[in-house]
């Protein structure tokens, strides 16, 4: 069940793919790269958020060797009573171009969860060297009930639940804190970038323009959307759901006065694009998939749009969807679905995209919901 593609700065131009239940394959290899799965808790094999999530290669990995998995390990000593599982970011080395060294793990983070699901994971290098870090709520839904205090994790600057974080992952282990990060000096956890985050399930920089970082954020019952991450930013969640306002009291039902303003008066930041979610009527499909800016040269016509997808239309026939998204004068932007060899779906889930370093993208798909089987693919997106 692929969920992430990396492609490291080497000069070799292979595609790491991570494999949901830990482990890591070079495409056209045989052998896998890094296998953890003894290290990752035991997925449930007809559907799981949990497992071996993301894989971001250090930007001078051709000298160093180093690359950092997030993954979801078994709860770890001393959490919370009740809690289901430990999200962890660990950094290691490969011991030879093809094969990394299990042994060489560095904890770097780890973040308990209440729940199983909304565990985000996409992590990625910025443009300045720093590690992102993306956290679901915590899991369940509505952003209440064990783990979640009064208000949600989301809103609450002293969790990094719900939030994305940055760190070093070059100065004193096992991280330091970017000096310039948001609420460093002032309340809230200093590793936080950015927060009001539900689930984002992908998250990536633009490799051009000014390197936006784009999260789609996974929603409740009603609104799908996408965000352009904002350093300090309060993403909304759980306020609003997308950009229309959320009662955690009364979900099935958006409140017809949208919140401008956090708790302490911040502005709300708005998401760039929104659609319904096919539990409503009109509605789209059931879970957004965030993606990449394409700056890739084979498909001009895509260069600068946001390509990303949604799992599935109606969820049952694993009908996913991809799209293409044009940036308007006012912050809000259009976006069309995209005809695969004259189809309207990708004909499985659509889990996740990737970018080579020619910037040619790439889609990660499934035919199950979970994690058994072997009808995992990754796809490269070619004009037709
Ligand atoms: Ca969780
Ligand atoms: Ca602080």
């Amino acid at each position: 069940m692929p969920v992430a593609l990396a492609s490291p700065a080497d000069g070799t131009g292979r595609l790491f793919v991570a494999d949901l239940p830990g482990v890591i394959r070079v495409v056209g290899a045989d052998e896998p790269f890094l296998d953890i799965a003894d290290r990752v808790v035991d997925l449930r094999s007809g559907y799981d958020e949990r497992g071996l999530l993301g894989l971001a290669f250090h930007p001078r990995f051709r000298e160093n060797g180093r690359f950092f998995v997030y993954y979801s390990a078994p709860l770890r000593e001393g959490a919370p009573a009740g809690y289901d599982h430990t999200s962890r970011v660990s950094e290691f080395r490969a011991a030879t171009p093809d094969r990394a060294d299990p042994g060489s793990e560095r904890v770097v983070l780890e973040v308990d969860q209440p729940q199983a699901n909304h565990n985000g994971g996409s992590i990625a290098f910025g443009p300045d060297g720093y590690l992102y870090i993306p956290l679901g709520d915590g899991g369940g839904a509505r952003d209440v009930g064990r783990g979640h205090p009064p208000g949600g994790n989301g809103q609450d600057l002293g969790t990094l639940l719900g939030k994305i974080l940055r760190i070093d992952v070059d100065g004193p282990e096992p991280y330091g804190i970017p000096a310039d990060n948001p609420f460093v000096g002032r309340e809230g956890r200093d590793e936080i970038y950015a927060y009001g985050l539900r689930n984002p399930w992908r998250m990536t920089f633009d490799a051009g323009g000014e390197h936006r970082l784009f999260a789609a954020d996974a929603g409740q019952y009603l609104w799908e959307s996408v965000k352009i991450i904002v350093p300090g930013g309060n993403h909304g969640w759980n306020l609003r759901e997308g950009n229309h306002a959320f009662d955690p009291e009364n979900p099935y039902v958006s409140p017809a006065e949208v919140p401008r303003t956090g708790r302490r008066g911040e502005p709300l930041v708005d998401a760039i694009i929104e659609y319904p979610n096919a539990g409503q009527p009109g509605g789209i499909g059931q879970v957004v998939i965030g993606g990449y800016v394409y700056r890739g040269s084979t498909i001009p016509w895509l260069f600068g749009r946001y390509v990303f997808g949604e799992w599935s239309r109606a969820g049952a026939e694993g009908d996913g969807i991809i799209f293409a998204a044009t940036e308007g004068p006012k912050g809000q932007w259009e976006f069309t679905e995209v005809g695969v060899a004259g189809s309207r779906t990708v004909g499985a889930y659509v889990l996740a995209f990737g970018e080579d370093m020619e910037r040619e993208l790439y889609v990660l798909t499934a035919k199950s919901r979970g994690p058994a089987g072997k009808t995992g693919r990754v796809h490269r997106i070619v004009p037709a």
